[in-house]
This record gives structure tokens, C-alpha cells and sequence, in this order.
């Protein structure tokens, strides 16, 4: 569990904000990490293998309802996940926010409402609504404009009553086919725009996109990555290259697929549990992951006991 603690001046250790908590992992000098969840027990397993942040993949949100990532699920159905996840977790969330769901106006809207469900952070992309997922035909996809994805980035900093929550740019010039100039031109404009930190995707399977921009970007503010497609690439190479955080942004809804597939097929053709028991969590755990004994206790504080 993550331990980001302040000492009052009675000695007392509180919990820093979430925010604020994801402020500082994003300034730091080290290299941070944070990974994928789509639901209130993936981010609980996410914090209890020890990352100090959760991505609220808008991929891996929406296939877990059952939909594509073109917006089909509305704002607040997402909205609605994201706060399980956060009501369940002690560390920050940053949510995909896709292109904020609409324009500068559902920005300020979607900014009060994150702040209200303690999530620490949002990223918004440079395309347009209803987006589509960028390792789909991403040279099809249209950029929105330079100036108004900047008047959405304002009015997000504007918007926001917490000073540390933070607002990620996503820079998507790579995907849709546009070149470096591209990409640092409105990389530029969005920091300048008062963005916390820059994300630069790319979709090829080496970080050259990524490391073209550190090389020219001469690190003016924190950059934060994906590496689904260069995953090859050594981890130390990022930290050489001063990047601030990397997004692992779908691996425990991949994995998670994987298991429930294989175990699915295995029921359906041997009619038996007999060969799964072993090779799955027990009932017992998923009550300790709800934590099932602290609802013991209260009752035993709260509830009139009739015996
Ligand atoms: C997501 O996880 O939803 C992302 C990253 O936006 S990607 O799928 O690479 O676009
Ligand atoms: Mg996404």
C-alpha cells in the first residue's frame, strides 16, 4: 500500500491528498509508474501490488462495460466507475478523459466533477468527439485544433478548485500521421496553455517518436508515456531520457481476459469445477479484497445484537 504520509505538528501522520500525491510523482526526479484499472477491484489490486497511481484506461473502462472506446459509454457512466475506483483506493487516479468529452465548457463541468470523487489527475487528447482508440487507423483520425484544444486545457486550470490536481495533455500528432514538428509545436502550446505535463503517444514499436521529442523538447516540463506497442523497449532508456511517468495502460484488463477466457472454456467443456478450483483465487479472497471482517466489526459496534 502506498505510505505518502505529512507529519502535522502534533505528530500526527496524515495521508497526503491524492492530488497531491500525483503532483509530486509527476515532478519528481525519478521515473514513477502507474498502472491500468477499469473497475473498484482493479485499482484495489493495482495499489496493493505497491504503484503509487492508477490509470483510468478509457480502453480498458469501456471493454469492461462491454462497449468500444468511441464514447459509448456517456461521461457519467465512466464517471461512475472511475468513483468506485476511487472510493476504493487510497492512491491518486488520473482519468482518460478522451477529448473531455466535448468542448471547453464539458471540461469545466467534467473537472468539478472529478474533483468532487477525490480523482487526482485528467488527461485530455487532441481529438475529436466521439474519439476512437488510437491503435485503430489512427492516421484517419482528425487533430482538433491547436487554439481550441488550448482553450480547453485554461478552462480545465481555471476550473479546478484544488491546486494540485493536474491536467495531462495528450499529443496524438504521432498517431494520426503528423510528424516531430508537429508534435513539439503543440506540445509547446499546451504546456504554455498551463498543462501539468505532456503525454506523447506514439503506436510505433520503437520509443523513436518518444525520444526524438526528449531530444528536442529540452526538458521544458514533465512528459509522461505509453509504451503498449514499444513495450521492447528497457525501462532504463525512459529514465535516461528524464521521462517523469509511465502509463502501463492495459495489461490487467489483457490479463484479466486471458484468465476468465481459459477458465470459461475449461467449465463449459468439462462440466466440472474440479480442474479450476486449484488454479483460481478463493471465495475467501475476494471477501478479504471487499473487506468483508470490517463490516464484522462494525456490526459488533453498531448493529443491536437479538441473541
Ligand atoms: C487508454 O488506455 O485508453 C489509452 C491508451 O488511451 S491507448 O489505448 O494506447 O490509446
Ligand atoms: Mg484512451
Amino acid at each position: 500500500m502506498n505510505t505518502d504520509t505529512i507529519e502535522t505538528v502534533t505528530g500526527e501522520k496524515n495521508m497526503l491528498a491524492k492530488t497531491t500525491q500525483f503532483k509530486r510523482m509527476l515532478q519528481s526526479d525519478k521515473l514513477e509508474f502507474i498502472l491500468e484499472a477499469h473497475d473498484g477491484l482493479s485499482a484495489k489490486i493495482v495499489e496493493e501490488a505497491g504503484f503509487k497511481g492508477i490509470w483510468g484506461s478509457g480502453l480498458a473502462i469501456s471493454a469492461a462495460l462491454g462497449v468500444r472506446d468511441n464514447n459509448e459509454a456517456s461521461w457519467t457512466q465512466v464517471l461512475d466507475v472511475v468513483e468506485f475506483m476511487s472510493d476504493a483506493t487510497n492512491i491518486p487516479i488520473m482519468l482518460d478523459a478522451d477529448t473531455g468529452y466535448g468542448n471547453f465548457n464539458n471540461v469545466r463541468r467534467l473537472v468539478k466533477k472529478l474533483e468532487q470523487k477525490d480523482v487526482a489527475a485528467m488527461c485530455i487528447e487532441d481529438k475529436l468527439f466521439p474519439k476512437t482508440n488510437s491503435f485503430i487507423n489512427g492516421e484517419a483520425q482528425e487533430l482538433a485544433k491547436i487554439d481550441e484544444f488550448c482553450g480547453k486545457i485554461k478552462a480545465a486550470k481555471d476550473t479546478q478548485s484544488d491546486p494540485d490536481f493536474c491536467v495531462v495533455a495528450r499529443i496524438e500528432a504521432f498517431i494520426a500521421g503528423w510528424g516531430l514538428s508537429e508534435a513539439l509545436k503543440r506540445a509547446e502550446a499546451y504546456y504554455n496553455a498551463g498543462a501539468d505535463a505532456i503525454l506523447v503517444h506514439s503506436k510505433k514499436s520503437t520509443a523513436e517518436d518518444i525520444f526524438d521529442c526528449m531530444e528536442e523538447g529540452k526538458d521544458t516540463c514533465p512528459v509522461v508515456i505509453v509504451p503498449t506497442m514499444y513495450y521492447e523497449t528497457p525501462t532504463d532508456e525512459f529514465e535516461k531520457r528524464n521521462i517523469s511517468l509511465v502509463i502501463w495502460a492495459n495489461h490487467l484488463l489483457r490479463s484479466s481476459i486471458k484468465a476468465m477466457q481459459e477458465t470459461a472454456a475449461k467449465i463449459y467443456n468439462e462440466k466440472s469445477l474440479v480442474s479450476v478450483e486449484k488454479e483460481i483465487v478463493s471465495v475467501k479472497e475476494i471477501f478479504r479484497l471487499q473487506n468483508a471482517d470490517e463490516l464484522k466489526q462494525a456490526e459488533n459496534i453498531y448493529l443491536p445484537s437479538s441473541r
